[in-house]
């Protein structure tokens, strides 16, 4: 949700609020200071609706989906309607073991050619 590729993959219609990792740490200066993600990434992208952030019922949590054009709002999490939230995942994928395994025995290759190369090169002074 940090930028506005995740806003759009979310759509502007979600049909329910939602929690998207927005939060704003104890003692931030209300209500737009010290807005942060849970992911650590930079609070670089904002979409909030107008008028928001309002602080209007102490609220420290982005809000998805109260407002039908996909904006924000704060919102705390007293609020009985908003009962789901997003989770963002990296799609990396991770070698398989057999893969592993073949870079692991090129390493050692390449390793044992360097200690060859040395040893000859010493030998002919
Ligand atoms: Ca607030
Ligand atoms: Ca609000």
């Amino acid at each position: 949700m940090c930028g506005a590729t995740s806003a759009g993959f979310l759509g502007d219609d979600w049909g329910n609020t939602v929690w998207v990792g927005g939060r704003q740490p104890a003692g931030s200066t209300e209500p737009a200071g010290g807005w942060t993600w849970v992911t650590g990434e930079a609070w670089a992208y904002t979409n909030w609706y107008a008028g928001e952030p309002n602080n209007v019922e102490d609220e420290p949590y982005l809000q998805y989906g109260r407002f039908t054009d996909g904006r924000w709002n704060d919102a705390n999490n007293a609020r009985e309607d908003t009962t789901s939230y997003i989770v963002e995942s990296d799609t990396t994928s991770v070698p398989e073991p057999a893969t592993l395994s073949l870079v692991g025995i090129g390493l050692a290759g390449i390793a044992a050619a360097r200690r060859l190369n040395k040893k000859s090169t010493v030998r002919g002074r």
